[in-house]
């Protein structure tokens, strides 16, 4: 018997149990193990039923994604899963922590299945790129019906217990022991004379509802899953299901899954999962690192991201602060924070005895001097050196000498903002991203001597804010908004050079991006960008590149909040903002650039490839400690598509080679250094080796 599997009898019953820490994921072991032990269980004459329970945190969360990567090793699962379902004797699945994936398929090859209240289940292949292919898709509708099988598989969501007994996933809610309650319903079912209940076998039927909403869905798809290629498949399924026998239903499941598994999509997918773990495993910072108190937050700065950020904190359970200087902006600030709310209250997701309570914890005020006692102080001013600077300097005058001070900048260097501080040891970065309050990024900036106390702490802090906290080392932009200005200084060159931002909008959105660079730029507003540009000013030959966004700022065209920026805003609509078209035609005379036409293939190699290359300078000069926290900055934080994997992902599914050489040629056609490669692409092109391991 495998190691990870134990075989037990108790009561006339076969328990089956699971050992596979983490998550009992569904490995070689593992499937043999199940294998055999339904073999014993049938030739065993003391067992009258089977039960498959799990040790440890969770019941199987599903197939062991590491080894899909790898060719598949026997017995594979959806042969374990017939051998489940084909035993003559019955078993019942009994179902703690999160049943996910192929764990639940094979809690649904099981005969029965009984969960404890606190239990999730689910089929979440979709978040990975794939569709679950052990036969999910095939029984999760006979079980539960078409349409909410559809609902479970293209929404990945983990469902209650509760939840999915209401539906019948669940035959039975277990209160206390999940065992004893197993054994129970086992010998109930016994005394009953139950017979194995074989999802396989039951009869579907294709009707004319269910044409309508196999077409529904294809169509609700499309908009909520553009782009990706394993939803329409999982449809694909669920109608064969609907007109297939199970047999052949069951064969073309095989078939899609494995070209599912096989896709860049899937691949990319399966990357950011292992990528957004290992974010969390901070290099040089022991779990047991000690941490400061933390029990009361100030936010300084109550403009548009100090208040959302001020809602995170409140939402976590914090008693925050917000502080500024100015009473309208604090009168704004605290009128955006209860707009949130409202929203929020109003779409049923807050109630009202919660709302009041997360307000009952914000104190405000005019004056720094109140937040002398708290333990970390975010200030959220505007993006100036000097000011920020001063401000920090003051903070350390008023608050304790161990009250950690974050500074929320997205681009200034914190070992700039660390000179001349009493305690730089307690200074850190909290690169929130907007609207902070919703968006999962935080990038955690460390200086060259912040403190690894402050550094736990931190890390901390953004898992209790439930956001995806990457630690980066500081320098301009640390590695986000680096990496993305190559981006958009990419998009503004080839608007000089006579595409308009319709067009490159248009391309970067048919790649994946849920907006183009112009609508980002118009969005976040033309007066950040140009406080970010106005640092740049001394890098030689990147400053040229930003012109048009310098003019119409200076003319006060600041994007949406003036209704005019590289577009023009009318109530909801948007259209071309013909004067761009010709301050870039002046733009380029002025620089001597020519204007040609750019076709497709060109902008999004251009805006990708920007990206890839300045990414891989951030790695090379350590910025970040591996090519995943890169990818799941971007993924995260700046809207590149989580299919497409991230920048550094992409480039090994392009080929190291290929970028290589592209980014060469366009070296050699731009002036300013702006293309330049960089080494470590080369040395790791001449090694053979590529950002992750395939
Ligand atoms: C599938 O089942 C396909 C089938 O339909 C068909 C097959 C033919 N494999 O997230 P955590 C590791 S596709 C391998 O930090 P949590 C994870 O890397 C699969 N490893 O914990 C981490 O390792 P480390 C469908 C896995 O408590 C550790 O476990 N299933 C797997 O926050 C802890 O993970 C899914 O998509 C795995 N399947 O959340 C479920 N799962 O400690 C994927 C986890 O070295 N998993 N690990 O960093 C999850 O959603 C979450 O991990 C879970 C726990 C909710 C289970």
């Amino acid at each position: 018997m495998s190691p990870v599997i134990q075989y037990e009898i108790k009561n006339n019953i076969a328990v089956i149990s699971i050992n596979n820490p983490p998550v009992n994921a569904l490995s070689q072991s593992v499937r043999q193990g199940i294998t055999d032990s339904i073999h014993r269980l049938n030739q065993d004459p003391v067992a009258r039923a089977g039960i498959i329970i799990c040790v440890g945190r969770t019941f199987i969360a599903g197939a062991d994604i590491s080894e899909f990567n790898k060719p598949p090793l026997d017995p594979v699962l959806p042969e374990v899963i017939s051998t489940i379902e084909a035993s003559n004797k019955i078993i019942i699945a009994a179902l703690h922590g999160t049943a996910l994936g192929g764990g639940f398929e094979t809690a649904m090859a099981c005969h029965y299945r009984c969960a404890v209240s606190e239990a999730k289940v689910g089929l979440p292949e979709v978040k990975l790129g794939l569709l679950p292919g052990a036969s999910g898709t095939q029984r999760l509708p006979r079980l539960i019906g078409a349409q909410a099988a559809i609902q479970w598989m293209v929404s990945g969501e983990h469902i209650e217990a509760e939840e999915a007994f209401k539906l019948g996933a669940i035959d039975r809610i277990v209160t206390g022991d999940l065992l004893v309650g197993a054994l129970e319903f086992a010998n109930e079912l016994l005394a009953a004379d139950a017979t194995p209940v074989r999802l396989s076998e039951k009869k579907m039927l294709m009707d004319s509802a269910s044409e309508k909403l196999i077409a529904d869905y294809r169509e609700k798809i499309d908009k909520q899953w553009r782009g990706y290629f394993s939803p329409q498949k999982i449809i694909d399924c669920v109608e064969a299901c609907l007109n297939m026998p199970y047999d052949e239903a069951v064969k073309l499941e095989r078939k899609l899954f494995n070209q599912c598994k096989a896709s860049s999509h899937s691949k990319a997918l399966r990357q950011l999962f292992f990528s957004e773990r290992q974010v969390g495993k901070v290099p040089n910072l022991p779990r047991d690192t000690p941490v400061r108190e933390l029990n009361s937050v100030a936010v300084v700065g109550a403009g548009t991201m100090g208040s959302a950020i001020t809602v995170s904190f409140l939402n976590s359970g914090y008693p925050v602060y917000l502080i500024d200087q100015d009473e309208t902006n604090l009168d704004k600030g605290i009128s955006n924070i209860k707009k949130i709310y409202q929203s929020e209250f109003d779409k049923g997701r807050l109630s009202d005895e919660h709302l009041n309570e997360r307000l009952s914890r914000l104190t405000t005020s005019l004056e720094l001097s109140h937040i002398h006692k708290v333990d970390l102080v975010i200030e959220s001013i505007i993006e100036d050196f000097e000011i920020k600077h001063n401000l920090i300097q003051q903070l350390q005058t008023i608050v304790n000498p161990n009250t950690i001070i974050a500074t929320n900048t997205s681009t200034v260097d914190i070992n700039r903002l660390i000179e001349n501080t009493l305690y730089p040891e307690n200074i850190i970065g909290m690169h929130f991203f907007a609207p902070a309050h919703l968006m999962k990024l935080l990038e955690i900036v460390r200086s060259n001597k912040t403190g690894k106390d402050v550094l736990a702490t931190v890390t901390g802090v953004a898992k209790k804010l439930k956001k995806i906290g990457v630690v980066v080392n500081s320098g301009f932009g640390f590695a986000g908004n680096r990496i993305f200005l190559t981006y958009l200084r990419e998009a503004q060159l080839m608007l000089l050079q006579g595409a308009s931002p319709l067009e490159i909008d248009k391309v970067a959105c048919e790649w994946g991006f849920p907006m183009g660079p112009f609508s980002v730029m118009d969005l976040s507003g033309l007066d950040v960008f140009y406080s970010i540009y106005k640092q740049l000013e001394n890098a030689p030959g990147k400053y040229c590149y930003y012109p048009v966004s310098k003019v119409l700022f200076e003319s006060g065209h600041h994007g949406r909040k003036t209704q005019s920026g590289f577009y023009q805003y009318q109530d909801s609509s948007k259209h071309e903002n013909l004067q761009v078209i010709e301050i870039s035609r002046q733009m380029a005379d002025k620089y001597g650039i020519e204007q040609r036409r750019i076709d497709g293939e060109e902008i999004i190699e251009r805006l990708i490839y920007a990206m890839i290359n300045e990414g891989v300078y951030v790695l090379q000069e350590k910025i970040v400690s591996n090519p995943g926290d890169i990818d799941v900055i971007m993924t995260n934080g700046y809207g590149f598509p989580r299919y497409r994997g991230g920048p550094m992902c992409y480039a090994d599914i392009i080929g190291l080679e290929k970028v290589y050489q592209s980014i060469c040629e366009y070296d050699k056609q731009y002036p300013g250094n702006i293309w330049s490669p960089s080494g470590l692409i080369r040395e790791m092109i001449d090694k053979g080796e590529s950002f992750y391991e395939t």
